[in-house]
């Protein structure tokens, strides 16, 4: 509200001194009760203030939030993100954008605090805890046939890692296909899914999920994930790398409509983990293991197996042996 907007301002001009009660109930145009009203609702929404006596009223800590006021400040993309649907609590972020994706503008945002259902590839639980991590799905509409679609996986791999890098210092690697590491637990999943005909591509929804600031994991996943503030030893802002993905996505994905994969590609493989490694591969018809000698123009791993055999690999999980 723009009574908010009014005294988030004058908080911000005043650096951490106080704000007399006066001062503000005259800036918003109100009586001092009516401002301790206000007070109260931002208390509400997460921030932290102290009230001293003929002094007034200062700000000592801010949430770390994600609604949409946050993201918009410092947005700094032409399409992406235009568009935000803020939750605070959804099943799957994932859902939410299926269901609005039809009449949703190409870039629109769905973001949310928590999740109680979010999901992983092959209906595999994505664990979403409330105010810590990044949960967001973002809908584009290429004008590109289906099989295109999996490159948009390779796509976002890149535009976040460099969005981790570039906001907390901290650089994480890729593994095949939709994963973002550091040092060795996974802080980041990212799941693509189409709306489609059979010739081209209606939406294409990618879901991202980041670990920031959780401290710790329940036991079953203790030993696979690890969030950004865990390597790193402090919080970080989730917003600003919201924003940072938002502008590299953007950036990234005009760059492959308008030169292709290539650049993308080149990016990917130096992030990449797996790329020279041996691997096992684990598909749906079979168990296959290897080197792994790079991906294809299509995002398709190719992996040589003993016998000097090279194998597409479409889709698995993949584990890296030692
Ligand atoms: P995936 O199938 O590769 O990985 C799922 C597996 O990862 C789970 O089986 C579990 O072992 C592990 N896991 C679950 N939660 C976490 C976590 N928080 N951190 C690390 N590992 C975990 C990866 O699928 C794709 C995940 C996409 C999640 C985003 S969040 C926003 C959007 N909405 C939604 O429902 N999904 C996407």
């Amino acid at each position: 509200s723009s009574v908010k907007h009014t005294l988030l301002e004058a908080f911000s001009k005043a650096d951490g001194e106080f704000v007399s009660g006066q001062a503000l109930a005259d800036m918003i145009g109100c009586s001092r009760t009516a401002v301790w009203k206000h007070i109260e609702s931002l208390r509400q929404e997460g921030f932290e203030l102290e009230v001293v006596r003929k002094k007034g009223y200062r700000i000592t800590s801010k949430p770390d939030k994600v609604s949409e006021n946050e993201l918009l400040i410092g947005l700094e993309t032409n399409r992406l993100g235009k568009r935000i649907v803020f939750k605070e609590s959804v099943e799957s972020t994932q859902k939410e954008a299926h269901q609005i994706a039809e009449e949703a503008e190409e870039g629109t945002l769905v973001i949310a605090e928590e999740q109680t259902e979010g999901r992983g590839r092959m209906a595999r639980p994505w664990q979403s805890p409330k105010y810590t991590g990044i949960w967001m799905s973002i809908i584009l509409k290429p004008e590109l046939p289906p099989f295109k679609a999996p490159q948009f996986t390779l796509i976002t791999a890149v535009a976040v890692t460099e969005a981790i890098r570039d906001t907390t210092g901290v650089m994480p690697s890729i593994k095949w296909p939709n994963d973002l590491l550091l040092n060795g637990k996974k802080i980041t999943g990212i799941l693509t899914e189409l709306q489609a005909d059979s010739d081209h591509i209606r939406s294409i929804i990618i879901g991202i999920g980041v670990n920031v600031n959780q401290r710790e994991f329940p036991e079953e996943l203790a030993d696979i994930a690890t969030s950004i503030a865990i390597e790193k030893g402090e919080t970080v802002s989730r917003a600003k790398i919201v924003q940072a993905i938002m502008k590299n996505l953007e950036t990234y994905y005009d760059e492959y409509m308008t030169n292709g994969f290539s650049l993308i590609k080149e990016k990917w493989e130096s992030y990449a983990i797996s790329i020279g490694r041996h691997i096992i591969a684990r598909t749906v018809t079979g168990t296959i293991r290897g080197k792994a000698l790079g991906i294809t123009d299509d995002g398709v791993l190719k992996l040589e197996d003993e016998n000097g055999i090279i194998h597409d690999i479409y889709s698995a999980d993949i584990e890296i042996e030692q």
